[in-house]
Order: C-alpha cells, then sequence, then structure tokens
C-alpha cells in the first residue's frame, strides 16, 4: 500500500502544469481549485504540506504561435504565465510554489534526470535509454511530423500537393519494456494507488494493450531543454513537464528539500483523465529507472463539458476561469467549482444550477443562519455572546452530530473526496438550522427567559464557528470574515489553516454587525431595451460589433531591418495614409529586409502598443502561417496606403 498523508504527516500535492499555447480557463481552474482545497484540507488536519502548480512551457507549437504573435517563445510565455497567475490570484489559490519550465532550476534538474537516465541501467543490466529510429509521418511544406489524425485523405491539408513521406529521426528512447511488470503489479496492489477505481481498472488495462518504449528526445526541437550526452536533441515535452514534480521540490538542486517533500511525504498528483497514461505509466516507469520511488497516490477527475464537449481551447467552448467571481464572490466560485460535480465524473455546467446551488447552500443553509443567529444576539444580549452549553439533550445530540461531521470530513478528505468533505461541513450548518428551529429561540425571546434563549445562541453560534472551520478550505476569504464578525482577533485567525484559536470559545466576544456573508444571487431579468451584444463567446461566434471593432489598414513599408541578437524579429517603418509607425514583426525567417520596402500590406491599426524585446510595436500586420510557410497578406491589386480593409 502506498504511504498516505496520515501515515506521513506530509503531503505533496500537484496540479498538471498547464500547456501555455492556451489561456486558462474554467477546466483548468477545476484541478487547480481542488488541489487548493486538498492543500488546506490536509493543513487543517495537521499536516504539513507542499502545493506544487506551473506550467509546461517548452515544445514546437508554443514556439510557432510565439513567433506567429511577433514574439520570441519567452516573452510569449511571460505573456501567458501572467494570465494563469492573475487567474489563480483571483480565486485565492495559495500554492507554494508556482513552477515554469523555462525556470533555471527545473532546466538544472532535468538536465540531472537525463544524466541519470543515461547511465542507468534496467533490472536486467541493459542501458535504460538507446538509440533507436522514430518513425512517423513527415510533410517537408510544414517540416514537421504529422500523426494520422492531422491527415486529410492522406495529405497535409496545408500542402496537399506535396507527398507526406514515412521518415525516420534518430532519437533517444526509454526501455518502459523493462519496467512493465514491476508497475502493473505496484497498480495491483495499491503500491501505487490510482483512484477512482474505474481509472485503475483503466490503466491495468492498457498493459494488455501493449505499451511501447517511447522517444525521450527530438531532433528537430529547438525550444527545449538539450540532452546532456547529445546536445543536437532536446528532451521530449513530456520528459520535460513530468520531471516538474521533483524539480518543483528540489531536485538535483537542494537534495534535503526533495527528500522531505518526495521521500519523506505522501505524494499525491491530481489531473484528468486526458493524461492518464503519461501519469500512471511514463512518469512512475522514470521513476523507477532513476531509483526513486513513485508517486503515492494519482487522483483522476473527470472532464468541465459544455454542450456536452470538454471545454478545451481547441474547441473555443470555454469558460474564463474567474468567470463566476463578479457574481458570487471568490469563495461562491471556488464552493460552485468544488461541489457542482463528483470529483471524479464528468460535469456539463448549466448557468441554472450554478445559482440554484448556490443560493441554496451558501445563502439559504450557511448565511442565513449566521444572520438569524447574530441579529438574535445584538437584540437581546448587546452584541455580546452567551456561552455554549452543550449539556442538555438537544445540544448533547447537536455536539455528536458535529463530532461526526468532523470524522467524516477527515476520512472525505484523505481519499480525495472534496464534494464529501463540503458536504460533512455544511452538514453542521443544516443540523444546527435544524436544531436552531426546534429551539425556537424567539419564543424565548419573547418569554424574556433569557437563559434558555442564551443557550441556544450561544450553542448555535459556537456550531457556525465550527462549520466555518471546515468550510475554510473551499471558502477561504469570507470564513476569516465570519470568525471576524464573530468578535475574534486577526491573530486568532490569521494562520494558513483558519483555524486559529478559533476553538477557544467564543463567549464573552462581542459580534460586529455586518453585510450579509452570502447574498442571493437573483436572475437576472433580461433588458428587452439593451441592445442585443454578444459579448461573451463561448462557441467561437462573434458579433458584427466584434468585427467593426478591430481596425484593419493597407499600410506601405517604408523601411525594414533585423532586430539585434534576434533571427525573426523584423523592424518596420510603415505608412498608413499620412501616419508612419514603427512595428515588429517576428518573419525575418520568411522575407528580408530589402524585399520588403515598398510592399503594401494589412496591419491592425488599432492594437494597443507593446514592447518587443525592447522596441515599441504600434500595430501587427496579417500573414497567413502554416507550418513553416508564412505569407503576408496583401491587397489584391492597385490601392492607396491607408484604405481600410473589411
Ligand atoms: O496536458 N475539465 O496541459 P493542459 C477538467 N502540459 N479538467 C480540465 C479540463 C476540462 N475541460 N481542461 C483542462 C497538459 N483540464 C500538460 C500537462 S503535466 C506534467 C503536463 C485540466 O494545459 C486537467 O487537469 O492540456 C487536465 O489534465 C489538464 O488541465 C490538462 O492541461
Amino acid at each position: 500500500m502506498a504511504t498516505s498523508p496520515a501515515q506521513t504527516g506530509r503531503v505533496l500535492i500537484t496540479t498538471p502544469i498547464y500547456y501555455v499555447n492556451d489561456r486558462p480557463h474554467l477546466g483548468h481552474a477545476y484541478t487547480t481549485v481542488a488541489a487548493d482545497f486538498m492543500a488546506r484540507a490536509h493543513r487543517l488536519l495537521g499536516r504539513e504540506v507542499f502545493f506544487l502548480t506551473g506550467t509546461d512551457e517548452h515544445g514546437e507549437k508554443v514556439a510557432e504561435t510565439a513567433w506567429s504573435r511577433g514574439l520570441t517563445p519567452i516573452e510569449h510565455c511571460d505573456d501567458v504565465v501572467a494570465g494563469f497567475q492573475d487567474a489563480w490570484q483571483a480565486l485565492h489559490i495559495d500554492y507554494d510554489r508556482f513552477i515554469r519550465t523555462t525556470e533555471e532550476d527545473h532546466v538544472n534538474g532535468v538536465t540531472k534526470i537525463l544524466e541519470r537516465l543515461h547511465e542507468a541501467k534496467t533490472p536486467d543490466g541493459e542501458s535504460v535509454i538507446y538509440e533507436g529510429d522514430y518513425k512517423g509521418l513527415y510533410c517537408t511544406g510544414c517540416e514537421k511530423f504529422l500523426n494520422s489524425r492531422e491527415l486529410e485523405d492522406g495529405r497535409c491539408p496545408i500542402h496537399p500537393n506535396r507527398e507526406v513521406r514515412e521518415i525516420t529521426e534518430r532519437n533517444y528512447f526509454f526501455r518502459l519494456s523493462s519496467y512493465l511488470d514491476t508497475l502493473k503489479s505496484m497498480i495491483e496492489t495499491d503500491e501505487i494507488l490510482i483512484r477512482p477505481e474505474i481509472r485503475k481498472r483503466e490503466v491495468l488495462g492498457l498493459f494488455g494493450q501493449g505499451l511501447d518504449d517511447f522517444s525521450i528526445s527530438r531532433e528537430k526541437v529547438e525550444w527545449g531543454i538539450p540532452l546532456p550526452f547529445d546536445r543536437s536533441q532536446t528532451a521530449y515535452v513530456w520528459v520535460d513537464a513530468l520531471s516538474n514534480y521533483i524539480t518543483g521540490i528540489g531536485y538535483g538542486n537542494h537534495p534535503d528539500n526533495y527528500r522531505k517533500w518526495w521521500n519523506d511525504a505522501s505524494v499525491l498528483h491530481l489531473l484528468a483523465k486526458d493524461i492518464l497514461k503519461f501519469h500512471t505509466i511514463f512518469w512512475p516507469a522514470m521513476l523507477l529507472a532513476i531509483g526513486e520511488k513513485p508517486p503515492d497516490e494519482l487522483f483522476i477527475h473527470g472532464y468541465l463539458t459544455l454542450v456536452g464537449q470538454k471545454m478545451s481551447k481547441s474547441l473555443a467552448n470555454v469558460i474564463k476561469p474567474d468567470a463566476w467571481v463578479p457574481e458570487y464572490g471568490v469563495d461562491g466560485a471556488r464552493y460552485l467549482i468544488l461541489t457542482l460535480f463528483r470529483f471524479g465524473q464528468d460535469g456539463e455546467i448549466k448557468e441554472e444550477m450554478i445559482r440554484e446551488k448556490y443560493n441554496a447552500d451558501l445563502a439559504n443553509d450557511f448565511g442565513n443562519l449566521v444572520s438569524r443567529a447574530s441579529k438574535m444576539v445584538l437584540g437581546n444580549f448587546g452584541g455580546i455572546i452567551p456561552e455554549a452549553d452543550f449539556s442538555g439533550p438537544e445540544e448533547k445530540a447537536l455536539g455528536e452530530i458535529i463530532e461526526q461531521a468532523e470524522k467524516t470530513f477527515a476520512e472525505a478528505v484523505d481519499r480525495v473526496d472534496p464534494n464529501q468533505a463540503i458536504a460533512a461541513a455544511l452538514s453542521i450548518a443544516r443540523e444546527t438550522n435544524r436544531y436552531f428551529d426546534h429551539a425556537k429561540p424567539w419564543a424565548r425571546a419573547k418569554e424574556k427567559d433569557l437563559d434558555g434563549l442564551g443557550v441556544i445562541l450561544g450553542v448555535t453560534l459556537e456550531a457556525i464557528a465550527k462549520a466555518a472551520i471546515y468550510l475554510f478550505p473551499a471558502l477561504p476569504t469570507k470564513v476569516p470574515e465570519l470568525l471576524r464578525s464573530l468578535g475574534l482577533l486577526d491573530d486568532e485567525i490569521a494562520d494558513r489553516t483558519g483555524k486559529g484559536k478559533v476553538v477557544a470559545a467564543l463567549v464573552g466576544r462581542e459580534i460586529q454587525k455586518g453585510p450579509a456573508l452570502f447574498p442571493r444571487v437573483e436572475k437576472q431579468k433580461p433588458k428587452p431595451e439593451a441592445p442585443k451584444k454578444e459579448t461573451k463567446p463561448t462557441d467561437g461566434v462573434i458579433s458584427i460589433d466584434d468585427v467593426f471593432a478591430v481596425k484593419l489598414k493597407i499600410a506601405e513599408v517604408i523601411e525594414a531591418e533585423k532586430v539585434e541578437k534576434t533571427d525573426k524579429l523584423l523592424q518596420l517603418q510603415i505608412k498608413i495614409g499620412e501616419e508612419t509607425r514603427q512595428i515588429v514583426a517576428g518573419i525575418a525567417e520568411y522575407y528580408r529586409p530589402e524585399d520588403l520596402v515598398g510592399r503594401m500590406i494589412v496591419v491592425v491599426a488599432n492594437l494597443k502598443p507593446a514592447k518587443i524585446r525592447g522596441i515599441e510595436s504600434n500595430g501587427m500586420l496579417l500573414a497567413a502561417k502554416k507550418g513553416k510557410e508564412l505569407r503576408l497578406l496583401t491587397p489584391d491589386g492597385e490601392i492607396r496606403s491607408g484604405a481600410s480593409v473589411g
């Protein structure tokens, strides 16, 4: 059996590192918020936690996207990474490290892993890495390997007149075959624990279908980490990316830290089923080959879908990661992400369901109870919280329910079940509601039975504080706000668990009046007089207003020169009508500066100026690009510069 966080008291929690050729969306937020919940929940249970997330920045696709934006790869990465970091900040993600695969310590770590792999022998004494031929379908137009899904009628869709040839590239291979038996048995016996069970079965099924040795390097990809034993090749992006889980905690750079968080902790990887094979087979095999322990546990969750399809940029059906924050608040958005679906199963996002869930759970069950009890303390006790006396039969019963809920919470966290953990925390609020209604504090108030009323309110508020503590991993901004409103001081609630010293009684604290914790969200009435404007396309379709927002103009290139110290960038002076402007474009590989002077091109004229390599760029030219081919868009015939396009 794998070691659990309960045994080690220490846990490393990871998310996949996300590709930078995609802007962050709610799918990425799903794993990241769940990981953040798990990290906070383990801290609450008294465990030491390291929470690692980040971005996967190497590979051909990233470099291509960058050049097509007129940026260098690292400039493009910096830009997209900032988007991920902003999104995580907006959702109050409290990671311990955000790792980027372009960071120096990661590159060092991967280099060491590659060296270890190169020296390593399999249990049968063969070398783990061997040279071999990578066979694939290659388009000479694009100068890259295409997979069968990218072909149309067996031809490259961009270069249908060229033959797609099967060619062979010299690569280094990882001898996966030598580790398959060991891995299979480790998964069967839960030494590598794969949850949920259905995914474990799926992985075990892969062993039956034949798993080939995999290539760990590429000959033609420049934007990557060079192999230390053959610098003409770069590490295959997956070898580079998976390694983050150990370089991110110090492998190759800080051995003590690494041992602490890998060997002396329980390691939990969270991911969706799209990348199951890499994580459950390739990654543990690589670790075994370099003499390191495989991860203890992998939890593989489902997909968020929109209209039945996995949310992803390529399908253009994305919701922004923090899209729900303006309406439901940070905590509301996190709560919805965490509770709408069972972690592990796919879930279809529906607008109506979101509002109902928020109103039912947070506004009614929790927020309302807090407000009712607080108001009565303010009205009858001058805001001073009475003692919580749990000795009466009803109170005792409630106390036992709370204890049970605390156990249920811990068990759910240990089986990576955020929904059930949150349900357990919320059940404290629900049961307290029941107790409160049953005890009828308003009748006691009317009878002026302040002793009886004091017991009900003291017990209710103490129970609310308990619910709040266990809701903290889901609601990290509202819970401190609530505890503060119950008269607790910042230093009593400020630690990362949210637990602080709250368990010290609330008696005698003074309630602070404040706004509703979770105000109800009402259905927005459609405004018939408002002009129809599709501002948030979720299906890749834009409105005519969006089209007109982009001002395309014909421009004439009047000067062109290469940008120093780059191979890809040209600095152009262009004339749009009477106006002269400077733009920087990533086209140096395709056009010589002297061939551009005098040419008419199409530019986006109302783009916000940007600095590229320190040079101001005031617009963007339009070009068609696929693979290694790029052509500028030019007017078909004579037309004056400054003419509008559209
Ligand atoms: O695969 N529903 O990066 P990636 C749920 N760089 N989760 C989703 C989702 C959806 N619709 N869309 C994305 C990569 N995710 C590699 C990983 S790790 C060493 C390298 C989440 O940007 C989910 O966690 O494509 C999924 O596994 C991950 O994003 C894929 O992120």
